[in-house]
């Protein structure tokens, strides 16, 4: 639990905002009523009434011992106009450890707080700087490791979603301010016009919502990365796989079955969007191997690659598609699936070639619902094949930011709106039904609350805490 809120709100905080280590500059930060006061007495030449946006150089010294300490730069925000809506400074020192840890102890000695993880975005917040949602996007903007991730971040702190879900909380608070009032006066129910036409208003709220929930998906994968697994018997070239799609060794390769037992994942950036790769310990039928560490590699694959987005099951092309392989593909039936047809280099000059693509998918389609899964012939040792493997994972999820979409990324959010989705309904039906106005008003309520606690409107310690937990000092 996260100490923030209370008394502490009108102290003020200081915190490292850098990153740990030596660099060009470090930078300090101060939030809070007495962050020009104190700069006034550790900074030579800032002033005791600074201008807002105003940048003054000067020596920051310890004012107890007089001992100086670096040459800085202190930009001044006034109070109402910084990031957290307080006075603030940030203190642009050398980027040295020992400095900033002899600023950071001098300004405590002074008789401000070192900050708590997120507080300075979490003061923001608490001052109407930016809605939880955009809080939340800050950190998502930092912690961002692709483009499209960054992107995503950005238009939520901009505020696309917020607009959207403020929308839908308007259209929602005027249904209920029609229903209350229909509570108020009417005697036998609502008016008949108005009932459809709040019938007609909540749909395209559900409407609004249903879109928004069809978009998580997509948002999460954008914002943390696709989860590709790459499965299937040992020996078809998982490993060697994984190694051309990275462009460079990161798992050992051997011609000896059974070499990958412990789980290997790296990430690549392909256009824009991170996928993150796991190379598996290779599937046999449980006949064939008594060790134990590799069975737990098994298990590790199997679990991997039901937690997938996407699966790439690869099998040798030379020897074809055999037993074991239908049976785990049964087994971990899928629901995204590439068929990857590995050593093609090796099934096209082998005479007798037991390859016969046609048999091979006819193979395929015994199993339900995956003979709409790509099959590609490939060889790990075809540089070439990179890009094609590439392109079709990125079309087998159809992950593009696509214009203005709006996109829900967050789990918090997505429970929020499912939330509202589902006392949306329950109010739609409650009109359908006749059950008079109070239950009606009882879910809608129930749903803004929902979208209120999404935007910070209403929230608790559990909120907070959920929130600003994943935060690090000085953000
Ligand atoms: N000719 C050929 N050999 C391959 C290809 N892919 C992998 N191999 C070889 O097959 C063997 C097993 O590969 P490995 O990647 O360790 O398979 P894994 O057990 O599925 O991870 C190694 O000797 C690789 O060099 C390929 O496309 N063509
Ligand atoms: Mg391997």
């Amino acid at each position: 639990m996260i100490s923030l809120g209370g008394s502490r709100d009108s102290q003020t905080i200081c915190a490292v905002s850098t990153p740990p280590g030596y660099g060009g500059i470090s930078v300090i930060r101060l939030s809070g009523p007495l962050a020009a006061a104190t700069a006034h007495r550790c900074l030579h030449h800032f002033p005791i009434k600074p201008e807002s946006h105003r940048a003054y150089y000067g020596l920051f010294f310890d004012p107890t011992s007089g001992q100086e300490i670096d040459q800085v730069v202190a930009l001044y925000f006034a109070n109402g106009r910084s990031y957290t809506g307080e006075e603030t400074i940030e203190i642009s020192c050398h980027g040295s450890p020992i400095i900033c840890e002899r600023i950071l102890k001098t300004l405590i000695e002074q008789g401000l707080k070192p900050a708590q993880p997120g507080e300075f975005t979490y003061r923001a917040f608490m001052n109407n700087r930016l809605d939880l949602v955009q809080a939340e996007s800050v950190l998502s903007l930092i912690e961002s490791r692709s483009q499209k991730s960054a992107e995503i971040a950005l238009r939520q702190l901009e505020g696309d979603l917020s607009f959207e879900i403020n929308k839908l909380e308007s259209e929602m608070t005027w249904c209920l301010a029609h229903i209350e009032a229909g509570i108020d006066f009417a005697t036998e129910g609502l008016e008949i016009t108005t009932q459809n036409e709040l019938v007609m208003k909540l749909s395209e709220c559900l409407m609004a919502l249903n879109i928004l929930l069809s978009t998580y998906q997509k948002g999460k994968t954008l914002k943390d990365g696709l989860q590709v697994a790459l499965v299937g018997r040992p020996n078809v070239g998982k490993s060697s796989l994984l190694n051309l799609l990275l462009g460079y060794d990161r798992s050992i390769v051997t011609a000896q079955p059974g070499t990958t037992r412990d789980m290997v994942e790296a990430d690549v950036i392909f256009e824009g969007i991170r996928i993150v790769f796991q190379d598996t310990a290779g599937l046999r039928s449980t006949s064939e191997t008594e060790d134990p560490i590799e069975v737990m590699g098994m298990k590790k694959s199997e679990a991997a690659a039901k937690k997938a987005d996407l699966v790439l099951f690869c099998f040798d092309l030379a020897e074809g598609w055999n037993s074991t392989d239908e049976q785990w593909l049964k087994n971990l039936s899928p629901q995204n699936l590439i068929f990857l047809g590995n050593k093609s280099d090796q099934a096209e000059s082998a005479k007798n070639s037991s390859l016969d693509a046609e048999a091979v998918m006819k193979k395929l389609q015994i199993i339900p619902d995956i003979s709409k899964s790509p099959v590609l012939f490939v060889s790990a040792l075809d540089k070439n094949h990179r890009q094609v493997v590439m392109k079709s994972i990125k079309k087998a999820v159809s992950v593009d930011l696509q214009g203005e979409q709006i996109l829900l990324s967050h789990a918090r959010h997505f429970e929020n709106i499912l939330k509202a989705k589902t006392f949306t309904e329950q109010a739609i039906q409650a009109l359908y039904d006749n059950v008079g106005p109070e239950f009606v008003s009882i879910e809608l309520k129930e749903a803004l609350i929902s979208l209120q606690e999404t935007l910070g409107k209403r929230f608790d310690d559990q909120i907070m805490d959920r929130v600003f937990k994943e935060f690090c000092i000085g953000k």
